[in-house]
């Protein structure tokens, strides 16, 4: 079955046989608990919803075979899926070497949360693998990768990442957020693990918060399993209906998002306004060549400095009519959003800086509006005042 196929029908089968009533679209399941006719036999392997759910379990096959994993499980959000993972498969004196640009709620929870379990983290410029190569220690076991970057967009080369990691025994774990697997598979290219905020482009509609983790290895996936239900960060089921919803539109939307980025990206590169522009698609970003080799599309997330002022980029935001001032991204609709104010606020200015998120960037989630509407909007934003 290929991509949009599985994006619609898999998880989702209609059940004609048994109890079934032919339903083209998963029944929300919200009972909590199942019963059963002996004490000893959960009836059809359900105990109660934290353990397991019908309609979870639907969305957590779409998941596994959208990244072509053995495994997909579906968490309450996209940092419940992290921290989980990262206590299911680490130990107190651990080590775990990252990319240094990363969301900034997935660096809060490394260094604010899970720090204090005994866990180590160092960050490199993952663009370079030498670094992922310098960065590794002896008790070195997991490397995690976020390509693209948000919200800078930079890239590292998963495969050669993957094959240090092997040589010294470590995972390799990708957050495939921004690209989705409709235009990147980690897993194919060596990875061992990817991890999802589904609460973006999967859903799609800015109207669910989830996570995903997709692998194929059983002993981690059992571990993973073993916590999803004792830690119990779980999606509720009316979540997993949504999000198995908005699945089935991914490919038409990733293609829409993606042109409409294209476009943004080409007009801002040319605004006398702006200094520079972060996005995959353009020739001038330094990862061109590996974007069109890793990726099959060049995605809908792109981020921008203005040469402007604070208070004018304030006052540009403002302007904004289409454009919502908003963190998150990957909805139907257009966002804009400043990471040093908002999404990457809780990372230190002077670590801010040295990564290279200056105040003066700004990030952009591509909707899938009308182009011609949404440069106009700009347009206007930026000339005014
Ligand atoms: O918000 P949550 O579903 O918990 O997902 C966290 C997360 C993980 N990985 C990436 C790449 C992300 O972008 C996010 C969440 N990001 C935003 C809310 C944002 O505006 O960037």
């Amino acid at each position: 079955m290929r991509f949009a196929t599985k994006a619609i029908h898999v998880g989702e089968e209609p059940r004609l046989e048994e109890e079934g009533f032919g339903d083209v679209a998963v029944p929300i399941h919200l009972s909590t608990t199942f019963a059963r006719k002996e004490v000893d036999r959960p009836t059809a392997g359900y105990e109660y919803s934290r353990t397991g759910n019908p309609t979870r379990n639907a969305l957590e096959k779409r998941l596994a075979a959208l990244e072509d994993a053995k495994f997909g499980l579906a968490f309450a959000s996209g940092l419940a899926a992290e921290a989980t993972l990262l206590l299911s498969l680490l130990k107190n004196g651990d080590h775990v070497v990252a990319s240094d640009d990363l969301y900034g709620g997935t660096r809060r929870l490394f260094v604010s949360t899970l720090k204090n379990f005994g866990l180590e983290f160092t960050f490199v410029e993952a663009g370079d693998p030498d670094n992922v190569r310098r960065g590794i220690k002896s008790n070195t076991r997991l490397i995690w990768l976020e390509t693209p970057s948000n919200p800078l967009m930079k890239l590292c080369d998963i495969r050669e990442i993957a094959e240090i990691a092997k040589e010294k025994d470590a995972v390799t774990v990708v957050d495939n957020t921004f690209m989705t697997p409709y235009f990147q598979r980690p897993l194919k290219q060596g990875a061992d693990i990817v991890v999802h905020s589904s609460t973006k482009y999967l859903n799609g509609h800015s109207d669910v918060v989830g996570g995903a983790i997709m692998l194929s290895d059983g002993g981690a996936h059992e571990k993973v399993r073993f916590n999803q239900n004792a830690i119990g960060c779980v999606p509720s089921p009316f979540d997993c209906y949504l999000v198995l919803r908005g699945i089935k539109t991914l490919p038409i939307r990733m293609e829409r998002h993606s042109y409409n980025a294209n476009k943004i990206a080409n007009y801002l590169e040319s605004h006398p306004k702006v200094k520079m522009v972060n996005y995959p698609g353009l020739t001038a970003h330094p990862k061109h060549a590996l974007a069109k080799k890793q990726m099959s599309g060049f995605g809908g997330m792109l981020s921008f400095e203005l040469a402007d002022s604070s208070e004018a980029i304030k006052a540009f935001l403002s302007r904004l009519n289409i454009f919502a001032v908003a963190e998150s991204l990957g909805g139907v609709e257009s966002l804009i959003e400043q990471p040093a104010l908002m999404t990457h606020a809780s990372i230190p200015e002077r670590e801010r800086k040295a990564i290279g998120i200056s105040d003066s960037l700004v990030r952009i989630s591509a909707g899938i509006e009308d182009i011609e509407d949404l440069i106009a909007d700009l347009e206007q934003a930026l000339e005014g005042g």
